[in-house]
Order: structure tokens, then sequence, then C-alpha cells
């Protein structure tokens, strides 16, 4: 049966990949992001070449009346969301602690933590009336290792651990599965955001060794919904072959 499945951070990376597979498997998706001519563009490649209805709502996850308002301007027929996908995110420099900007704190807090919580807040009256849903947060490896550098990010990551646990242990009464998954290193344009555009520092992640691809992890998120009704993948970690954990990378 076709499903409504809202994919925050559609413009680029997982988001993107994420919108595309369910669209392919004959699924509805609603894409958000702050690009609105990327969400424009992909809305219209992925109704045509799937004959699929995609509903875009262009909004920062940071603004909070900006995240309400977006979601509930969604008609009627939209409502019935039964994935909620929260992707959107992001890591703002890769700094020690010392070193490191309170702005790009404040961005990675606002985005990955309280953007994720306010779009939750504005879809679950949706959910928790039908009974029905599944809702999968974007963790990461940096959730479950912290490494040097990493420290607002990976406390981020790891806020986003908790409360996938918290959300499964208070949505179960109204049969709301959680499933929380935690990539390691895929590229996508998350290092480019990170290092501001330095393509340089970017591409020195993924040098030596194949990295994970934003359709590789779009796999298994889709996996994770695909299962029957009693079924629920709490928590996932998955890297690609040369990577162990957060620290080692074989190259
Ligand atoms: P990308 O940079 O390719 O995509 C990030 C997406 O998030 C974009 O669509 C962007 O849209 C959206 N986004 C960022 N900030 C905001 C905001 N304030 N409001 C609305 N949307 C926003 O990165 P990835 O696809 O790699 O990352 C997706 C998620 O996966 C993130 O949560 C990231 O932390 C996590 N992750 C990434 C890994 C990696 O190695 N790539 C590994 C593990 C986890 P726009 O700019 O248009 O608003
Ligand atoms: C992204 C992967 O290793 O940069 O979450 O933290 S890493």
């Amino acid at each position: 049966m076709s499903k409504i499945v809202l994919v925050t951070g559609a413009t680029s990376g997982f988001g993107k990949a994420t919108a595309e597979i369910f669209a392919s498997n004959k699924h509805n998706v609603i894409i958000t992001g702050r690009r609105k001519e990327r969400l424009d563009e992909l809305k219209n490649e992925l109704e045509q070449k799937y004959g699929i209805k995609v509903y875009s709502l262009s909004f920062d996850v940071r603004n909070r009346e900006e995240a309400f308002s977006s979601i509930n301007s969604l008609p009627q027929e939209w409502r019935a969301i039964d994935v909620l996908v929260n992707n959107a995110g992001l890591a703002a420099g890769r700094d020690h602690f010392d070193d490191a900007s309170m702005e790009d704190w404040e961005n990675m807090l606002d985005t990955n933590v309280k953007g994720l919580l306010y779009v939750t807040k504005a879809v679950l009256p949706f959910m928790t009336e039908r009974k029905k849903g599944h809702i999968i947060n974007l963790g990461s490896t940096a959730a479950k290792e912290v490494y040097e550098k990493g420290n607002v990010y990976c406390a981020t990551k790891h806020a986003v651990d908790a409360l996938s646990q918290s959300m499964r242990i208070d949505l179960l009464k109204h049969k709301i599965k959680v499933t929380a998954i935690h990539p390691g290193a895929a590229e996508t344009e998350f290092s480019m955001v990170r290092f501001k555009g330095d393509k340089a520092q970017a591409d020195k992640i993924y040098e030596g060794y194949q990295p994970l691809s934003a359709e590789d992890v779009a796999n298994v998120i889709y996996y994770t919904t695909s299962l029957p009704e009693h079924v629920c993948i709490n928590d996932l970690v998955l890297t690609c072959l040369a990577q162990a954990n957060s620290f080692y990378t074989h190259k």
C-alpha cells in the first residue's frame, strides 16, 4: 500500500536519495529543506519519473514557528504521514574544543537537536490520532563514539541517540515505531558543509577507501520501513567495509 513519507533535508545527500527510493517504490513523498529551487527540481523529477505525488515544503528546521506553520499548512490529504525521516542536519567545523566557534556549536545544536524536536512535535499529532507511524532519526557513528575535534557534533548525535531511545519508550502507547540509523563516513555534501566550501579538505575525508554513498544509506532506511507491522529495527549502525568505527578506517 502506498505510504506518505516526510523527509527533512531532501535537497541533498541521504535525504534526496531517500525521497527517491520511496518514490521509486510508488510512495508519495513530502520533501523539505531550505533550498526551494532544489525542492522544485526534485518534485518535478520524481513526479515525472515515478508517477507519484510530491509535496514540497521549504523551511528552516531551526525556526520553530516556521517548522510548525509549514507542517500545519499541509492539506488534509497529506497529513496521514506514515513515515517521518528526521535527516536534516550538519557538522560545522572540525576543531579542538578550545578553538571551535560558538556560532558553529549553536548551528549544530539548533539544527540537529532542536530542529529534529520541532519537526517531530509538529508531525506527531498526525500519527497519534491514527495510532500509527514510523519515525526514523539520522544519528551517526558519532552518536556512539566521540572523536578528536568532534566535540559538539558528536554531542548532538549522542542527543539524537538518547532522544530516539526516549521517543521509543514514550510513543509505544501510540503504536509508533522509532528507528535510529547511524551511518559512518558517507560521501555527500556533508564535508563541503563541514569545511565551509574547502573542497580539498572535504575530499581528503574520503581519500584511500570507498565510503558509503547516499544511496547505500537510503536503501537501509527504506529496508527498515519494509518489515512486517509488528517488527521494528530500533538501532542500526552501518559503515563502509573499510570503516570499523569512528576511530578506525583501513586505508
Ligand atoms: P548533506 O549536506 O548532503 O545534506 C544535508 C541536508 O540537510 C540538506 O538537504 C540540507 O538542506 C538539510 N539541512 C541542513 N540544515 C538545515 C536547516 N537548518 N533547515 C532545513 N534543512 C537543513 O548531508 P548528508 O546527507 O550527509 O547528511 C544528512 C544527515 O545525516 C545529517 O543529519 C548528518 O549529520 C547525518 N550523517 C551524515 C554522515 C556523512 O558522513 N555524510 C554520516 C552520518 C550521519 P538545505 O541546505 O537545502 O536546507
Ligand atoms: C558523520 C560521520 O565521522 O564525520 O556523522 O562523524 S563523522
